[in-house]
């Protein structure tokens, strides 16, 4: 067996070790489905996590931290809220501000699929007042199987997937992305949280902050936003360095070859 070969072998060998247990890079990619005119999706707030933040459940109250995401799109207190929960989670946005018909945008994370199984989300649905998407089970999307291999590859969210937070009264002069609202402005809705997609016609006919006349289309089966995910494997330091010491001595192996070449001729 050559040095090179052994060489080549102790690379490869370590790449295989380190494979297992190595974490990965998930590219996230939204893309608003929704008809021309309609809705528009604010920043995608996510977590990858164990399983444990539960952000919010049906026919209750939300918290503060969903409250924030439906009335406004920040993520002020659903980083905090989730990281506390689950101090391994991986939080992020996809940004930028909001996405309209067509338009996607993509962020890539590093995550452990051993640790950070799950996935969770939650962005707010423009125009609206406190409107919302999200997965109210905190294990309903698995990202990943137990050898950490990816399970699902997209989410696709319709418009009865859609969330009234309760926390804030329907008002089109309150609410986000109308021109000329202040969306600063609320009054309190004392409700809990529940679906709802019927109350975007109440906005048919208003002009949105992008300029265009809204026009909500929407129906229980109209598809409006997909999240995507794809994985690509992220060789840690250590492998690197053996790689690159490999490849360097291999290198400094054929250099000497070749100076003996030029010296015996
Ligand atoms: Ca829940
Ligand atoms: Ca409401």
């Amino acid at each position: 067996m050559s040095t090179r070969f052994l060489l080549a072998s102790l690379v490869l060998s370590s790449l295989t070790i380190t494979a297992q247990a190595a974490p990965v890079q998930v590219k996230v990619t939204v893309e608003n489905l929704s008809p021309v005119n309609s809705v528009a999706i604010a920043p995608l707030r996510l977590g990858f996590h164990s399983g444990t933040f539960d952000a919010f459940n049906i026919g209750q109250t939300a918290g503060a931290e969903i409250i924030a995401i439906a009335e406004g799109g920040s993520d002020a207190l659903w980083n905090p809220a989730f990281q506390a929960a689950d101090p391994t989670a991986v939080v992020g946005s996809v940004l930028p501000a909001g996405i309209i018909h067509g338009e996607t945008s993509s962020a890539t994370f590093m995550v452990d699929p051993s640790v950070n199984r799950y996935f969770s989300f939650a962005a707010m649905v423009v125009p609206s007042n406190d409107f919302f998407i999200g997965n109210d089970d905190p294990t309903e999307y698995e990202l990943f199987d137990a050898t950490g291999n990816l399970k699902l590859t997209s989410i696709t969210q319709k418009s009865r997937d859609i969330w009234d937070a309760g926390s804030e009264v329907h008002d089109p002069l309150a609410a986000a992305f109308i021109s000329g609202a202040t969306n600063g402005n609320r009054a309190n809705q004392n409700s809990v949280v529940a679906f709802n997609f019927a109350e975007f016609s109440a906005y048919n006919g208003l002009t949105t902050a992008r300029g265009y006349t809204f026009d909500s289309q929407l129906t229980a089966d109209s598809d409006v936003y997909k999240i995507s995910f794809e994985v690509t494997p992220v060789p840690e330091p250590e492998t690197y360095a053996l790689l690159l010491a490999g490849l360097g001595l291999v290198g400094l192996m054929a250099r000497r070859r070749n100076l003996k070449t030029i010296h015996i001729s």
